[in-house]
């Protein structure tokens, strides 16, 4: 039978980690003919919790799931992981200001890219989706570098998936009608979800709309705001659609986005669309085989580029902030 490929998941323990694990154990991330072998890093405080979640995983008798590694330590629990999903990270406690948040996180993302360093895979893809999911990114890469920096990547598909399920919804098409959609920039309240490239069953999806207020006042701050609305409805934040987006994310790197069609990712700038070399920022990119372009040659009009523009600039403030701390 076929080597399992070892899969990576910090926070394991967490809400995300809750969904993420089974899907990924079911085959929905590697497919229906490949094992997986589970790798859970927790803190040591979580790990009674990571038990009971390893018992469950036992019990579903996954035919796919050919073994599970958990531990605290990370250049243990990494060790010769082929991907790993960084999904654990410190959450905002109450007083902390963002350059706090930035620090904290700082921490932990430093310390998992210096162990993914030193023992993962050499094929080993690495996706961030631990908030503040670009800069933590941008940490884990900067201090992971014998790792080539296009394996790091944040993860802003739930945002893409966001914006599909909002678009379909308005124009009364299926999800499976609309491509070309686009995030751009941090995953914030920043972030940028662009219809002006997208195509609701090959027309311009701006042109089927046709209601630039619409636009502008209800889909982008609805799908920028998601995650908060979410949290007001739930009393908690969003885990199984951020498991689902991590999961179509890491699927669509290593096996391809659909022809025809793009996906949003954050990956290093190399300066297209003048967003900072260097910065983890979200672009329209296509995938195969473990590797990602940016799609090039979009036209970018005054609107987006504002858009663009304002959300790049937060990502650089933080790179800025966590370059002062050293984490960088
Ligand atoms: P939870 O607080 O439920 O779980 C996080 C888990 O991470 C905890 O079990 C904690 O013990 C663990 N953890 C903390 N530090 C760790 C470390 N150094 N090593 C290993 N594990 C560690 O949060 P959850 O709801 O699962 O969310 C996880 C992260 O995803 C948060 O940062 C959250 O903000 C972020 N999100 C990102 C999204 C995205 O689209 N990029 C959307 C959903 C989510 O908000």
């Amino acid at each position: 039978s076929a080597t399992p490929v070892k899969v990576a998941v910090t926070g394991a323990a967490g809400q995300i980690g809750y969904s993420l694990l089974f899907r990924i154990a079911a085959g929905d991330l590697l497919g229906k003919d490949t094992p997986v072998q589970l790798h859970l890093l927790e803190i040591e405080p979580a790990l009674k919790t990571l038990e009971g979640v390893v018992m469950e995983l036992d019990d579903c008798a996954f035919p796919l799931l050919s073994g599970i590694v958990t531990g605290a330590d990370a250049t243990k629990v990494f060790d010769g992981v082929n991907l790993a999903l960084l999904v654990g990270a410190r959450p905002r406690g109450p007083g902390m200001e963002r350059g706090d948040l930035l620090e904290a996180n700082g921490a932990i993302f430093t310390a998992q890219g210096k162990a993914l360093n030193e023992v993962a895979a050499d094929d080993v893809r690495i996706g961030v989706t631990g908030n503040p999911a670009n800069t933590n990114a941008l940490i884990a890469m900067t201090n992971a570098p014998d790792i080539p920096d296009e394996r790091f990547s944040a993860l802003t598909r739930l945002d893409h998936n966001r914006a599909l399920s909002q678009l379909s919804a308005k124009t009364g098409s299926p999800v499976t009608d609309i491509t070309k959609m686009t995030i751009w920039g941090n995953h914030s309240a920043t972030q940028y979800p662009d219809v002006f490239h997208a195509e609701v069953g090959g027309r311009n999806a701006a042109e089927v709309v046709g209601d630039q207020a619409w636009i502008e006042d209800d889909f982008i701050p609805t799908v920028a705001k998601r995650g908060a609305a979410i949290i007001d409805a739930r009393g908690s934040s969003s885990a199984a659609s951020a498991a689902s987006a991590t999961v179509d994310a890491a699927r669509d790197w290593l096996t391809g986005s659909p022809e025809g069609d793009w996906v949003s990712m954050a990956v290093k700038s190399d300066g297209s669309y003048d967003v900072p070399e260097g910065l983890i920022s979200s672009f329209p990119v296509t995938t195969k085989d473990g590797s990602w372009e940016i799609v090039q040659g979009l036209e970018i009009d005054d609107f987006s580029r504002g858009k663009i523009d304002a959300s790049v600039k937060e990502l650089a403030d933080e790179r800025d902030t966590v370059s002062g701390l050293g984490l960088i």
